[in-house]
């Protein structure tokens, strides 16, 4: 029986290909292994795998008595809701160190660099395994993904260094321009349910007892947004309304290098107190009363808002 190798919930580029990557290595390393998603495949995610002719993994279903490899995450609540029940071999992640623990001996490659893949493609090295053609395209695709093409403060040389590599193995010249094609497909949001706006990108995160939920929109132009943003305010306060203490949401333009934040907590204060005297500047929603505050070079969820909502809530 295969091992299941899967990424987080809400899948993002990353998370799909980390499991197709790490799927393609482990079963090279003698471990035969099989990629699953956790949820719909986002658009920009089918763009990626279609460029590159591949077909989107399977949803993942019940673990019991299987082996787990897990890609892009290591929280539980990022992860499956059965995972006890499984097995877990090992795990590659660029995060911060969730709370999962093992009751065997894993194997688990992590790094502080900007993508799962490339960690994945860290390794692939490591073993001397080659790194197939498509699957080179696709871990490309990740690192542009996760990075917002070299923008986002979590960018690293080795994320830099890795896409050059895979870039020359995926036969891409111009990966620059792949990049901004992924990301105006991204922007796509017209005609979109609200809801599926803001849970495509989206984690919840429990913070001292309360659950937080951060989501992020990435756009090219934040224009784009403009006419989902009062709709992404209605589907804000629903989800609010389903037990979670605070909802945030960033929309991120990827090319203005910054974001714009919309908040929804009991507690009134907690953007001031998370980003300081910045969030309360209301010059910039003082033409559109669905506006939020912008940021200007906050890009990055993972390094720019979470760790400083966790210190306010500690
Ligand atoms: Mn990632």
């Amino acid at each position: 029986m295969s091992a299941v190798v899967v990424g987080h919930k809400n899948p993002d580029t990353d998370s799909i290909v980390s499991a197709i990557a790490a799927a393609d290595l482990m079963s090279k390393r003698g471990v035969p292994s099989q990629p699953f998603c956790q949820g719909k495949i986002p658009p920009d995610t089918a763009f990626v795998l279609g460029s590159f002719g591949f077909p989107a993994p399977e949803l993942l279903g019940p673990l019991a008595g299987k082996k787990v490899i897990l890609v892009d995450h290591s929280d539980r609540g990022q992860a499956p809701e059965d995972l006890d029940q499984a097995e877990l071999l090992g795990i590659f992640d660029h995060h911060k160190l969730g709370d999962i623990t093992t009751s065997t001996p894993l194997f688990f490659w992590a790094q502080p660099v900007g993508c799962s893949c490339t960690v994945i493609k860290g390794v692939y090295d490591y073993y001397g395994v080659e790194i197939p053609r498509n699957i080179a395209g696709l871990m490309l695709c990740a690192i542009l993904s996760d990075t917002l093409i070299f923008r986002s403060p979590t960018t690293t040389d080795e994320d830099r260094k890795a896409a050059k590599e895979l870039a020359r193995l995926a036969g891409v010249a111009d990966y620059e321009a792949l990049g901004m094609e992924m990301f105006v497909v991204k922007s796509a949001v017209t005609g979109v349910p609200a809801r599926e706006l803001l849970f495509r990108d989206y984690k919840d995160f429990t913070m001292n007892g309360q659950k937080v939920g951060v989501s992020q929109l990435e756009v090219v132009d934040i224009k784009l947004l403009d006419g989902v943003r009062a709709d992404l305010r209605q589907a804000m306060t629903e989800a609010k309304a389903e037990g979670r203490h605070t909802i945030m949401l960033l929309l991120t333009d990827i090319m203005k290098e910054g974001s714009e934040l919309l908040v929804l907590s009991d507690d009134a204060n907690l953007a001031e107190k998370v980003f300081g005297a910045a969030a309360t500047d209301t010059t910039y929603s003082s033409g559109n009363k669905n506006k939020g505050v912008w940021l200007p070079g906050v890009m990055s969820r993972k390094k720019d808002v979470v760790p400083k909502l966790e210190a306010v809530f500690k």
